[in-house]
């Protein structure tokens, strides 16, 4: 049998940590190519350099079978019309799926299927949680006024693939739209700024 603290974790939805699991940190400054407005990212780092979100994960082992799982906190913001978002990725081990459970705030998810190429938005709130089966590529952001905090299960198998995300992005946007989340094509969010 494993030991306690391998068995059992005490996370805090407050502050988005897990007792004992490393953190890491992504900036504004981490997220260049992530939002599709580049004029209003440039402008916003102009300004500072804040901290986005947050991701404490847990990995307690290696190997088929096993899980791995975290607690991200996204804080509450825009860069222009686009909402505080994360990175997003592809799973290294493709057919890997996750499960995200919503536990503060209010948030979004973003699903890209590489096969087919079709695009969902989700609800990711308390106590509602998403499924995003294996070959979708997955972004989350905050749309709420308070820092979204979640918890995602994946398997330990399932490496993260942000290159493939860096080199095309999603094909579509989580904007704001009359103070309401819409999802949008990107290239028409690019072309109604007149950046392209
Ligand atoms: C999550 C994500 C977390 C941060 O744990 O890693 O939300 O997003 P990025 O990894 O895209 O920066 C997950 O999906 N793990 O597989
Ligand atoms: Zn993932």
């Amino acid at each position: 049998m494993k030991r306690m603290e391998e068995l059992l974790s005490r996370f805090n939805p407050d502050t988005g940590t897990i007792d004992g699991a490393p953190t890491v940190t992504r900036r504004l400054s981490d997220l260049r190519n992530c939002f599709a407005d580049e004029r209003a990212y440039e402008a916003a780092l102009q300004q500072g350099n804040p901290i986005i979100y947050t991701v404490a994960s847990v990995e307690p082992a290696a190997g088929d079978g096993q899980l791995h799982y975290c607690i991200g906190m996204i804080m509450p913001g825009r860069v222009g019309d686009e909402y505080y978002l994360t990175k997003g990725h592809l799973h290294e081990w493709r057919p890997a799926a996750e499960f995200y459970i919503g536990l503060r705030g209010k948030g979004m998810m973003l699903l890209e299927d590489i096969n087919s190429g079709e695009s969902r938005m989700l609800d990711l709130v308390a106590n509602s949680a998403v499924y995003v089966p294996g070959f979708t590529a997955h972004r989350t952001v905050n749309v709420g006024a308070v820092p979204l905090v979640y918890l995602g299960v994946y398997p330990a198998a399932a490496g993260h693939d942000y290159r493939t995300i860096a080199e095309k992005n999603f094909r579509k946007v989580i904007v704001m739209r009359n103070d309401r989340p819409v999802l949008m094509e990107r290239e028409e969010f690019v072309r109604g700024l007149g950046l392209i």
